[in-house]
């Protein structure tokens, strides 16, 4: 499998409630090597720039409110299969639905605030990176 990056964050939820050190002991057991890591805000536009698919929804502006709401952990996540094996870690996107074992199963409680971000295609993560970190 090849050598990837994805771009991931821990949530205002995970920094609020203590969880950052566990999800972070985490992503290292599993393997991957985290490369970049930054503890601040997201900036509206950020947020904007990150969940443009979801404008217009009825959650958008909740969903932009929360990410803004608090510090969150910005990280560039890199080994083989990264994206994927972050999206195995992390679980469903409703914590409800998430399996025990996984983040948001473990951690989360609504999908309102869903804990932990990880870019869905290597794609996206090239993109995500950019928003986050710059070019
Ligand atoms: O890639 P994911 O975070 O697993 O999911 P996504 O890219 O489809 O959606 C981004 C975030 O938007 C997700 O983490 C939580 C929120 N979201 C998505 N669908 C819904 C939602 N929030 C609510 N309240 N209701 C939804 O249907």
């Amino acid at each position: 499998m090849a050598i990837e990056k994805t771009y991931s964050m821990l949530k205002p939820d995970a920094v609020r409630n203590r969880h950052m050190g566990e999800i972070i002991a985490r992503i290292e057991r599993s393997g991957l090597t985290i490369e970049r890591m930054e503890l601040g805000m997201v900036t509206p536009e950020q947020a904007a720039a990150n969940y443009a698919e979801h404008e217009g929804k009825p959650f958008y502006n909740g969903l932009i409110e929360y990410i803004t709401s608090g510090p969150v952990v910005k990280m560039v996540v890199s080994g083989e299969g990264a994206v994927k094996k972050m999206r195995t870690l992390m679980g469903a996107t409703n914590p409800a639905e998430a399996a025990p074992g996984t983040i948001r199963g473990d951690f989360g409680l609504i999908m309102d605030e869903n804990v932990i971000h990880g870019s869905d295609s290597p794609e996206s993560a090239e993109r995500e990176i950019g928003v986050f970190f710059g070019a």
